[in-house]
C-alpha cells in the first residue's frame, strides 16, 4: 500500500521551489543573527512541535441550521485516518489524531492502530461524548449527563467515560478529554451548587479509573448547548474541579469557549501557576464558539498564547500541554483548512521563540510599556515562512502543502470511492 499522495509529486514540486526557500531562509537567518537569534536552533525547536488533528474535523462541519457536505466525505474512522495521513504527509506538523467516541467507534482497535502507524500517526487524547443520545441509549442526556439529577443517567455517563479510557488504552492514548454540555436555559432551572457537586461525584469515579500515566482534561465552556448556565462554565469552575479531583486532572482551554475578548493568555498564565494547564483546542472566533480556522481572525491572539507558553518554558516551569485543533470546516475543504491551521499554530510558536526575553523582562521591570509591547510586535511581525518551509522540506513534506494537495487530485480521487453524503440537517458533524 502506498501513502495517499504520490511522493514523486511532492519531490517534483519541492524541487521547483527549494532554491528560493533556501535563499529566503538564509536571508531570514541573517536578519535574526543581527537580533542575536540562531535560526537553526529555532528551526529544530519548531521541527519538534506538533498539533493533533481532531478526527471530527476532516468531515465537513455544520451549524444548527444546516450542513453542506463536500465531495468524498469520510465514511468511517479509517477514511478519517487516511485524510489525517494526507495532512501529515504534506504539512508534517500533525503527528497525532484525537478520536471522539462513539463517532469513531470501530470493531478492531488493533487494525486502527496499525493503519495509523502506516500513515505515521499516533493517537492523542480521546474524547468522550455525553452531549448527545445514541440509538437505544437507556437514559437521555437532554437534561445533562455527569451532573444529571438522575443517578442512573449519571452512572451511564460515567460508564461511557470508562469505556473511552479502555479504548484509549488499546490505541495508545494517554489522556481523556471530558467536555459536558450540562447546564440550564432558564434562571432557576438548575441548582448551581448541587449540579457542580453531582458533576464532581461522577468525575471522581472516572478519575479513579484513570491508568497511572493518564491525564483527565476538563474542558470548560461559557455556553452552548445550554444558554443560561453551564456546569463547567469557565476556568474557575474547571480549576476548582481539577484541584478537588487530584493531580491527574487538569484544565483544557478551547479558545472558542469564552466570551468575546476574554484575555485567554492571562487564563493560561493562571493555570500554569496552578500547574493545571492540560492543553488547548485551537480555533478562532469572532462572536461565540465559531470553531473557525486557528489564527484566521485573530492571529495576534494566537501568538500571545504561545508567548506565554514560551516564556514559562524559558523560566523553567515544568508543563506538557496537549496541543490540538478543534474546528468546524463548513465552507472549505477540511484537509486544506487543517493543514493551513496546523501551520498557523506552528507559525505562532515559531514567532514566540523570537521574542527577546531578556529585553522584555527588563522593560517589564522598568514599566517601559512601549518597549515591552514593541518586543512582542517585533517577533509577531517577523515573517517566518521560510523557516516553516524548511521544516517541511527537511521533514519530507511539501513546501506548499495546499498547492501540492490540489495538484494531487486527492479529493476527486476519494470522491470516486466514497458515496456523496446527503446534506440537510444541522450539526457539527
Ligand atoms: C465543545 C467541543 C468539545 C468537543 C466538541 C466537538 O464545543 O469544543 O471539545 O467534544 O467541541
Ligand atoms: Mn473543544
Amino acid at each position: 500500500m502506498t501513502l495517499p499522495i504520490d511522493a514523486t509529486l511532492i519531490a517534483a514540486r519541492n524541487d521547483a521551489e527549494q532554491r528560493a526557500v533556501r535563499s529566503d531562509y538564509a536571508h531570514l537567518g541573517e536578519q535574526l543573527e543581527r537580533r542575536g537569534i540562531q535560526i537553526d536552533q529555532v528551526r529544530e525547536q519548531v521541527a519538534r512541535f506538533g498539533v493533533a488533528i481532531p478526527s471530527w474535523g476532516v468531515g465537513t462541519g455544520g451549524t444548527r441550521f444546516a450542513r453542506f457536505p463536500g465531495q468524498g466525505e469520510p465514511r468511517h474512522v479509517f477514511d478519517k485516518l487516511q485524510d489525517c495521513g494526507v495532512i501529515q504527509q504534506l504539512a508534517r506538523a500533525t503527528p497525532t489524531v484525537s478520536l471522539h467516541i462513539p463517532w469513531d467507534k470501530c470493531s478492531d482497535w488493533g487494525e486502527l492502530r496499525e493503519a495509523a502507524g502506516f500513515h505515521g500517526l499516533g493517537f492523542d487524547a480521546i474524547n468522550s461524548n455525553t452531549f448527545s443520545d445514541q440509538p437505544g441509549q437507556a437514559h437521555s442526556y437532554k437534561f445533562g449527563s455527569l451532573s444529571h439529577t438522575d443517578a442512573a443517567t449519571r452512572a451511564q455517563a460515567v460508564e461511557h467515560n470508562l469505556e473511552c479510557i479502555e479504548i484509549g488504552q488499546q490505541i495508545g492514548s494517554k489522556a481523556l478529554t471530558v467536555w459536558v454540555g450540562d447546564g440550564s436555559n432558564f434562571p432557576g432551572q438548575q441548582h448551581f451548587r448541587r449540579a457542580f457537586d453531582r458533576y464532581l461525584e461522577s468525575a471522581r469515579q472516572i478519575y479513579a479509573a484513570l491508568p497511572g500515566d493518564w491525564r483527565m482534561m476538563l474542558e470548560h465552556k461559557i455556553c452552548e448547548p445550554a444558554f443560561y448556565s453551564t456546569v463547567i462554565q469557565d476556568w474557575g469552575s474547571s480549576l476548582m474541579a481539577a484541584q478537588l479531583l487530584g493531580p491527574k486532572a487538569q484544565c483544557l482551554v478551547d479558545l472558542g469557549h469564552h466570551a468575546p475578548n476574554v484575555n485567554i493568555e492571562l487564563i493560561l498564565a493562571r493555570l500554569l501557576s496552578a500547574d493545571k494547564l492540560a492543553g488547548f483546542h485551537f480555533n478562532d472566533s469572532k462572536y461565540g464558539d465559531d470553531d473557525l480556522d486557528a489564527g484566521s481572525v485573530s492571529p495576534y491572539r494566537l501568538f500571545l498564547v504561545f508567548n506565554e507558553l514560551v516564556a514559562a518554558a524559558k523560566e523553567g516551569l515544568a508543563f506538557d500541554p496537549a496541543y490540538m485543533l478543534d474546528q468546524s470546516h463548513n465552507v472549505t475543504d477540511p484537509i486544506e483548512s487543517l493543514m493551513t491551521s496546523a501551520i498557523q499554530v506552528q507559525r505562532s510558536y515559531a514567532q514566540a521563540l523570537l521574542v527577546d526575553r531578556a529585553a522584555l523582562d527588563a522593560a517589564q521591570e522598568a514599566n517601559d510599556a512601549l518597549t515591552a509591547t514593541h518586543l512582542l510586535k517585533q517577533a509577531f511581525q517577523t515573517d517566518v515562512t521560510p523557516l516553516l518551509q524548511r521544516v517541511r522540506l527537511d521533514g519530507g513534506g511539501a513546501i506548499d502543502p495546499v498547492a501540492t494537495y490540489r495538484a494531487s487530485g486527492y479529493r476527486n480521487r476519494v470522491a470516486q470511492t466514497r458515496p456523496a453524503a446527503a446534506g440537510g440537517g444541522g450539526g457539527i458533524v
